[in-house]
């Protein structure tokens, strides 16, 4: 029975987990997220808090992006994993897997809502936040390849899309050269690079519009 993945190529956590399917060479089967019918109600019954991605393997629903991810490694375990299974490994994949998730997609997505009218505007204070997370990170990457442990991991399947979109929305400044580097490297992956691609026929949706030549 085929992995059923409800999406839309858009949005940043699907394409976080899409990275993890594609590093594995996992199949699945898409279900477009458009507000069309029959999806949109079928997916609405199956998970009514309605974020996506959310992934079904028969009857089992499994829902949030880092979820999905460690799911797969579970169930397809000689398939590459995303979360090590040295236990102080992983501790620190997870551990970046969150920084990506709470210090940079929060604030990015907070400032989409904002300019959707779904949240009141604070740019100051979310930039603020970017500005903390991208100097960490800079710091962070200097003389690494991926951001924890030596492979490449969860915590890099959040970074991709997470700094794809962050520099979208408050661009990292040029002088950050190692977080510049993680950010090349992550966009040049080919599951990542794969992900990208299917998002382009959407990227005029970007609510604050996608810049030319930051990808
Ligand atoms: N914590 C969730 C976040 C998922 C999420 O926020 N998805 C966005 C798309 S990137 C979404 O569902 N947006 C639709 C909405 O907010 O109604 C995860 O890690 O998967």
């Amino acid at each position: 029975m085929a992995l059923i993945l409800y999406q839309h190529p858009l949005s940043l956590y699907v394409q976080k987990a899409k990275v993890a399917f594609y590093e594995k060479q996992v199949p699945y089967e898409a279900r477009m997220l458009d507000g069309s019918e029959p999806v949109a109600g079928e997916f609405a019954a199956l998970w009514p808090v309605g974020r996506f991605p959310a992934l079904t393997d028969g009857d089992r629903l499994v829902f949030e992006a880092t979820s999905i991810i460690d799911y797969l490694d579970a169930r397809f375990p000689d398939t590459p994993r995303m979360i090590p299974a040295d236990p102080m490994l992983a501790v620190e994949v997870r551990m970046w897997d969150r920084f990506f998730d709470n210090y940079v997609s929060y604030p990015q997505q907070r400032i989409v809502f904002g300019a959707l009218g779904r949240d009141a505007a604070d740019e100051a204070r979310w930039h603020a936040a970017f500005d903390t997370a991208y100097a960490m990170l800079d710091r962070r990457m200097a003389g690494r390849e991926w951001v924890a442990g030596e492979g490449f991991s969860l915590a890099d399947c959040a970074a991709a899309p997470a700094l794809l979109y962050a520099d979208w929305t408050y661009a990292i400044p040029k002088r950050l050269a190692n977080l510049w580097a993680y950010r090349d490297r992550l966009l040049a992956r080919p599951s990542y690079a794969r992900a990208l691609d299917e998002a382009r026929p959407y990227r005029h949706l970007f609510p604050l519009g996608a810049p030319e030549g930051r990808d």
